[in-house]
């Protein structure tokens, strides 16, 4: 298919580079005849204004991919709100007025899929956002999320710049914050799991009650879908990107248990939230594109628990 945007001798700014989604795009992005460029955190903190137009001014990017955000698990979003709220909209508004002034070709923000209604009709369609109340333990993350993916709308509107969004489902993979009080559930589980068989514990205590149902994508998938958006995507509306699959998280532990080798049993604190009962993000759209992930759960999880292994769960034996 050919690109609308040709990546092909452009200059890339991959914002967040240091970030599971930042370092997959970076492994993606050396496919492409393109240059990319990261910005040191030690020389520029996001959040702040004057330092994010500066290093936008003097890099000068075509394209901008902003795969910076203050991000975390259920747990990290509910007990953090002002830092979800605050990092994430000045990180959105600093570059995406910073990409505006430097006469950024491209950008693509991206969003998550908790932008949408708690109880948004399933699969979530895009036209689903802003009809209903947002899940209360990510409502924080989601308004930063819904006001810079509308920024892009907005300059797209006001001054013709070609600034997309789309939002992934829940992702995972290589480099994810395997933090328990931080991470995300999958991280959560194969960190937890693992500990459980190499100290032969009988059991792994999982969050809520294990009905939720979730949607997960690999992270090398999601770097996979974004590029594809730069290359063949220009317009107002934001893109889900998913798997169009979904699976209980009683389920996700039974899966992760068998990859990891742990024949204990589960128990469930339903003290902790179970946060939304359902989010399935509807693909069609970017489907009818060309688009679609090729990594099954399965095969994803077996990947990044061997990345873990590697990684990290030399440090969990120890
Ligand atoms: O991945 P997770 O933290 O975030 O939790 P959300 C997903 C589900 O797994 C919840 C359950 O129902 C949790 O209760 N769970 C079970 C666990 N055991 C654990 C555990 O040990 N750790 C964790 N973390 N969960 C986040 C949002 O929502 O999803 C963010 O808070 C963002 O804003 C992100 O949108 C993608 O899927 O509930």
């Amino acid at each position: 298919m050919t690109a609308r945007y040709a990546l092909a001798g452009k200059t890339v700014y991959v914002a967040g580079h240091t970030g599971m989604v930042g370092g997959a795009l970076l492994r993606r992005l050396a496919r492409e005849a393109c240059t990319v460029v990261t910005a040191p955190r030690s020389e520029v903190d996001l959040r702040d204004q004057a330092a994010v137009f500066d290093w936008m001014r003097r890099a000068r990017p075509d394209c901008v991919i902003v795969a910076a955000a203050t991000v975390g698990g259920i747990l990290a979003n509910s007990t953090r709100p002002a830092d979800f709220l605050y990092d994430n909209l000045a990180m959105g508004a600093n570059l995406i007025e910073a990409a505006r002034r430097a006469g950024v070709e491209k950008l693509l923000y991206l969003g998550s899929t908790c932008i949408y209604p708690r109880l948004a009709p399933q699969p979530i369609v895009e036209e689903a956002l802003l009809t209903g109340p947002l899940e209360p333990t990510n409502e924080w993350y989601a308004i930063a999320k819904i006001a810079s993916l509308k920024l892009c709308a907005a300059y797209r509107r006001q001054y013709g710049c070609d600034f997309i969004a789309a939002q992934p489902t829940n992702l995972y993979g290589p480099g994810d914050n395997f933090n328990l009080e931080s991470a995300h559930v999958i991280p959560a589980l194969m960190a937890k799991i693992h500990a459980a068989k190499v100290t032969n514990a009988p059991a792994v205590e999982l969050w809520g009650t294990g009905t939720p149902l979730r949607e997960f994508l690999h992270v090398d998938d999601l770097a996979d879908a974004l590029v594809f958006l730069v290359q063949h995507y220009s317009d107002e509306l934001h893109i889900n990107i998913g798997t169009g699959e979904e699976i209980s998280i009683g389920d996700l532990a039974s899966t992760l248990a068998e990859v990891i080798g742990f024949g204990g049993v589960f128990r469930y604190d339903r003290g902790k939230p179970d946060g939304t009962p359902r989010k399935l993000a509807d693909v069609a759209r970017l489907q009818a594109m060309g688009w679609r992930a090729s990594s099954s759960l399965r095969d994803g999880l077996a990947r990044t628990y061997a990345w873990y292994l590697q990684n990290v769960g030399v440090a969990v034996r120890a």
